[in-house]
């Protein structure tokens, strides 16, 4: 009976969906708004020009917020950052 606890404890903590897809909205938020500024971006991202930008920023708000994010990425106009 000890072994299925020790399984029932190891499968709570594979179920644990953190650090899935959040990597780059929380390393790229540095004032943690919520939201992109290109400001935010230029930092992690020196190339990123404003056009780019604002061809993420799909409601024109200034801004990107999360699902904007993740549309841009999944498009491939925001590269994942790289470690070192
Ligand atoms: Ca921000
Ligand atoms: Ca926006």
């Amino acid at each position: 009976m000890m072994k299925f606890t020790t399984l029932a404890a190891a499968a709570a903590v594979a179920a644990t969906p953190f650090m899935a897809s959040a990597t780059t909205t929380l390393q790229i938020d540095t004032n943690q708004d919520g939201v992109l500024t290109l400001d935010e971006v230029q930092a992690v991202y020196p190339e990123m020009g404003a056009d780019q930008f604002i061809s993420m920023d799909l409601d024109a708000n200034g801004a990107l917020d999360e699902s904007e994010v993740a549309a841009a990425t999944e498009a491939g106009l925001l590269p994942a950052p790289s470690e070192g």
